[in-house]
C-alpha cells in the first residue's frame, strides 16, 4: 500500500458512482459498531444459508436496508440475511453482507460489512459490478472502496471518511496466507499447494473474510476458502462475499480464482449461491492456478470488458 494521505472526504471524480452509497454506509457504521456491545445473543433463527443469526446480524441488516434502500440511486437491496431481494425502486442493485464473520463477536475478533454495487438485476456476475466496498471493524474502523478507477482505503470515524491510502496496491510476492475449511476435506491438489505455500509465507487466519483479506491486501499473500469434500460448492456466497472481494483485490492489482477462472467470471444462477474463493498477490496466485489447473485472467481485461462473455 502507499503512504497515508491527509486528504479528507471522498474524491468526487474517482468515486462518483459509489459516493452516496459509501457516505450512507459510513454514517451507519458507528451505530453498527455500538450495537456489537448490546446485540451479541443468537436470535434462534437461521439465515437463508442455514447459519444461526446473531442479534447484531439482524440489527445491521435492518439499519442498512432502511438507509441504503432509501437512496435514489438504489433499486434493489439484497442481503445475506434475507431470502429475497427488497425492491426499493429504480436503480442499482446492492448485495450486502451486513455483518461478515459475525460469529467473531463471541471471541471479540474482527468483523466486517461487505457491499457489492451491481449494475444489473441479481443474481449477477462480478463483471456487472460498478464498485465494491468493505468495512473492517478492527482496532480502528476502515473502509476499502473499489471502483473502476482503483481502490482507496479510508478511516471511518464518527461517520466521516478520511483517506488512509490512495491507490491501494497489493504486492506481487506476498507475505501471509489464510486458508479456510478443515484440512482433511481439502482436495489433494490444494493440500499440495498449501504445503508449498507454508514454507514461504506466514499463516494468518481470523475467520472473518474481510479481516483475512485486509491483511492479504496489506502485506501481500493469498486467501483461500476452497471447495471441501462435504461442500463441493465452497462456503462463501458469490453475490455477497466472493464477487465484491474479488473485485476489490483485482482492482488493487491482485488475482481472483474460483477453481476455473476469475471469480468475476463465475456464472450467477442463484442469489445465495456459494463458490470456492481464492484471492491474492500475483505470484502465489499464479502458483495456485498452475497447481489446481484453470485459466488465469487476462491482465489487459478491465472489469467491464470480459473476453469470456
Ligand atoms: P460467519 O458470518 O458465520 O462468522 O462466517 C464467516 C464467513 O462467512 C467468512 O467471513 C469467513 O471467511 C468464513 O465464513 C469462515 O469460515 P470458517 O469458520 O469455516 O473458518
Amino acid at each position: 500500500m502507499g503512504n497515508p494521505g491527509s486528504r479528507s472526504d471522498l474524491d468526487a471524480d474517482e468515486t462518483s458512482i459509489v459516493t452516496p452509497i459509501i457516505e450512507t454506509l459510513a454514517d451507519a457504521v458507528p451505530k453498527i459498531r455500538t450495537a456489537f456491545e448490546t446485540h451479541r445473543a443468537y436470535e434462534g433463527e437461521e439465515n437463508p444459508s442455514g447459519e444461526e443469526m446473531l442479534a447484531a446480524d439482524v440489527y445491521a441488516d435492518e439499519l442498512l436496508e432502511s438507509r441504503l434502500g432509501d437512496l435514489d440511486c438504489v433499486g434493489t437491496y439484497a442481503s445475506e440475511e434475507r431470502a429475497d431481494p427488497v425492491d426499493t425502486g429504480e436503480g442499482l442493485s446492492l448485495a450486502v453482507d451486513p455483518l461478515d464473520g459475525s460469529s467473531n463477536l463471541t471471541s471479540n475478533n474482527g468483523v466486517g460489512t461487505i457491499v457489492g454495487i451491481y449494475d444489473a438485476e441479481l443474481p449477477a456476475t462480478g463483471r456487472d459490478l460498478l464498485g465494491a466496498i468493505y468495512v473492517l471493524y478492527g482496532p480502528t474502523t476502515t473502509a476499502m472502496v473499489a471502483t473502476e478507477a482503483g481502490v482507496t482505503e479510508y478511516l471511518v470515524s464518527d461517520g466521516d471518511l478520511d483517506v488512509l491510502t490512495e491507490e491501494v496496491e497489493i504486492n506481487d510476492e506476498g507475505a501471509v496466507y489464510g486458508f479456510g475449511g478443515p484440512v482433511p476435506e481439502w482436495s489433494r491438489e490444494f493440500r499440495r499447494y498449501a504445503m508449498s505455500i507454508q514454507r514461504r509465507l506466514k499463516r494468518r487466519y481470523g475467520g472473518a473474510l474481510v479481516g483475512d483479506v485486509n491483511q492479504v491486501l496489506s502485506y501481500g499473500g493469498v486467501f483461500a476458502y476452497p471447495e471441501l469434500e462435504t461442500r463441493p460448492e465452497g462456503k462463501l456466497r458469490l453475490q455477497f462475499e466472493a464477487n465484491p472481494i474479488a473485485f476489490i483485490v483485482e482492482q488493487a492489482g491482485g488475482e481472483s480464482f474460483d477453481g476455473d477462472s476469475s471469480v468475476l467470471e463465475t456464472e450467477a444462477e442463484r442469489l445465495h449461491q456459494r463458490t470456492p474463493l481464492f484471492v491474492g498477490s500475483e505470484e502465489p496466485m499464479a502458483q495456485l492456478i498452475e497447481t489446481l489447473g484453470g485459466r488465469a485472467r487476462d491482465p489487459h481485461v478491465t472489469t467491464r470488458d470480459s473476453p469470456w462473455e
